[in-house]
């Protein structure tokens, strides 16, 4: 079996031990790699009930067949866990040296298990792991972290860790790497805080296994030139993801107030021109050529990197409009550790809470030095912080009245910076998004807004989430690499298949990932019903708020307009049908059988029923 190492490295915390584990070719080739690897080992291993954050969840970092080897983008990794959030399988994907170190260390995973009795670094390197004491940093953020990381361990190796925010459970908290680097949104840092392991140091010395060596160093050599060319000349990465906020305030689709307004005319002073005229310095993961992390001086002079989703859920969101100070907010979720997502969408929804006298407190829109005393209230779960901290829906069920409405999440999880009131598709992406609300797997809305009918709720938009879903929490989640060669730059999806061919001797076509990824969507839905056996198509809906005629847009081209249910239900069926789901929104038992997974469908059979 070549492409892949063929095992992995299981790390157990409460004994200190660990194993090397070799996998099977039909394990390699059915889940293929990422998220794959990762939603299939914690189907497998973890017990539905557990406590998320209890030493028998597992945390999973998984990479590809192709990560590790230079071709675009390929320095990512997936970090996945049971949500403490959500409660069911969630995951995230950020850039790492661990992409190639772990595969250099002869492992395409690493599985985390037990719990640590003190706070603890793990070191591997090739077969040998060290269990460090990290005390001396318990209590510091990130950056103090990587610091003191590097004092011992050059650059170039593989750091994975977390902050205050993932030490104290903080139910979104994220994993960070490098330099404006954060994944694991729905609460991966509590999940290894909750594992006293502040941090993972990888070096890996070997060779990564290839099946053609040569021709995937020429074709990935030649694939990094062109991805940098093609950059060169869009110019995409002047502006790179915050290139959408004007585009967004224009077509009203921007946050604004808790998701309250549509857009603003303050929004362009925080626009992609503005912020790559305040640039200071870029960063990027490893193995890119067009390197997108763009920071700027925060208000207080530290270096803070913005992107769209951060100035979109904790600048306009909040109704702040000042991107120093927005960078401040930012600067603060990366160094406790907190998702900026869901961090913005918990302000929002505590000021628009505070407005509506669904609770009490003192924080206003606009009020961005208030906000940061509240992120570190959220981090250290001090105070309203505590509460603060578990995110939106459970800020939600304590507060009653009719709260739940506008808190904006989908399973739990915030959803990202795109405001779906008059935006069906992109809706409907938010609400059959695997992990819950999230934009990453189906960024339907520039199809929607530039090639289609806005205010349509056809079967196109269905087909179109779909499409993407398979290309982007599919074949990039699966493989591991980076999306933006492809879908800001316009680098070709076929030469993905190419790589992977090279790397491991198959002949695979898109249409081989297309169904790999089915078999993957598949999966995480048996996750989330084995956890919810109660499960309703009414957990695929959106948030109440963007149905609420009261709450749609008062003047501009969708003054009035709001999503309907009735329609929205029918597009939610357009999808069920095209995907062959049923009318709760599983997989049918035909469904899983065509995917091979009769195994699997047994599993999920003994908790609830499938049809
Ligand atoms: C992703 C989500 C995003 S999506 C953003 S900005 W984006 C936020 N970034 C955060 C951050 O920064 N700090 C922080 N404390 N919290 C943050 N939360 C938010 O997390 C990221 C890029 C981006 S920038 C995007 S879209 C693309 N995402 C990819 C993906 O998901 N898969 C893939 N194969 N390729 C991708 N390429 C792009 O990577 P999550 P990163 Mg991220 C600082 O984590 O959980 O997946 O949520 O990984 O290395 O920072 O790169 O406008
Ligand atoms: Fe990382 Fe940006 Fe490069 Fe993607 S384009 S690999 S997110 S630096």
């Amino acid at each position: 079996m070549k492409g892949w190492t063929g095992y992995i490295l299981r790390v157990n915390l409460t004994d200190k031990t660990w194993k090397k584990e070799a996998f099977t070719e039909e394990f390699a080739t059915t889940w293929v790699g990422g998220r794959g690897f990762a939603a299939k080992i914690l189907f497998d291993e973890l017990k539905p009930g557990i406590d998320p954050l209890g030493p028998e969840n597992k945390l999973v970092v998984a990479l590809g067949p192709i990560s590790g080897i230079p071709a675009p983008n390929t320095g990512k990794a997936v970090v996945a866990a049971k949500s403490p959030l959500t409660g069911f399988y969630g995951d995230g994907n950020l850039g790492t040296h661990v992409s190639s170190q772990l595969r250099k260390a002869g492992y395409d995973a690493l599985i985390v298990e037990g719990k640590a009795a003190k706070p603890t670094m793990i070191y591997i390197e090739d077969d040998k792991v060290e269990f460090h004491d990290a005390s001396e940093v318990w209590g510091k953020g990130t950056y103090a972290t990587n610091e003191w990381i590097h004092k011992t361990y050059p650059k170039n190796l593989g750091v994975l860790n977390i902050g205050q925010g993932g030490e104290n459970k903080v139910l979104y908290s994220v994993i960070r790497s490098m330099e404006g680097r954060a994944g694991g949104r729905p609460g991966m840092g509590a999940v290894m805080g909750s594992k006293m392991l502040k941090a993972i140091v990888v070096k890996g010395t070997k060779a990564i296994p290839q099946e053609k060596p040569e021709e995937m160093k020429q074709m990935g050599a030649a694939g990094l030139k062109e991805a940098y060319n093609l950059d060169q000349k869009s110019g995409w990465s002047k502006q790179s993801t915050n290139a959408v906020l004007a585009w967004c305030n224009e077509v009203n689709g921007l946050p604004v107030q808790n998701m309250r307004k549509t857009t603003h005319p303050e929004a362009p002073k925080m626009d992609g021109e503005r912020l790559n005229d305040a640039r200071v310095a870029t960063y990027g993961c490893p193995s890119c050529t067009m390197h997108c992390g763009i920071t700027i001086h925060d208000k207080e002079g530290r270096e803070s990197e913005l992107d769209y989703e951060n100035i979109g859920m904790l600048g306009s969101n909040l109704n702040v409009f000042d991107l120093k100070q927005v960078g401040s907010l930012n600067y603060l979720c990366d160094d406790y550790g907190l998702d900026t997502i869901s961090a913005g969408s918990v302000l929002g929804f505590y000021a628009d809470a505070i407005e509506r006298g669904a609770t009490t407190g003192d924080f206003k829109f606009g009020d961005a030095e208030k906000g940061k005393v509240l992120l570190g209230q959220i981090a250290k779960r001090e105070g309203v912080g505590n509460l603060l901290a578990d995110g939106t829906l459970r800020m939600a069920k304590a507060w009653g009245k009719d709260s739940i409405n506008y808190a904006m999440q989908v399973k739990g999880l915030e959803v990202a910076a795109y405001n779906c009131k008059s935006i069906p598709g992109q809706a409907l992406a938010n609400g059959v998004a695997a992990i819950g609300g999230h934009h990453r797997e189906a960024w339907i809305i520039t199809f929607e807004l530039k090639n289609s009918k806005r205010e349509s709720y056809g079967p196109e938009k269905a087909a179109k989430v779909i499409e993407l879903q398979r290309i982007r929490g599919g074949l990039f989640e699966l493989l591991v690499a980076c999306r933006f060669p492809w879908v800001e730059v316009g680098y070709s999806l076929e030469n993905y298949p190419k790589f992977f061919n090279a790397a491991t001797g198959l002949n695979w076509t898109l249409e081989d990932f297309w169904k790999a990824a089915d078999r993957g969507y598949a999966l995480i839905k048996l996750h989330y019903l084995r956890e919810f056996p109660n499960a309703t198509r009414k957990d695929d809906y959106p948030p109440a708020v963007w149905f609420d005629k009261a709450n749609a847009d008062t003047d501009g081209p969708q003054k009035g307009v709001a999503l309907e249910y009735d329609k929205y239900d029918s597009l939610l069926q357009h999808y069920y049908d095209q995907r062959g789901y049923d009318q709760r929104g599983f997989p049918t038992k035909e469904l899983l059988a065509k995917l091979g997974m009769q195994k699997e469908a047994a599993a999920v059979e003994k908790y609830a029923k499938l049809s």
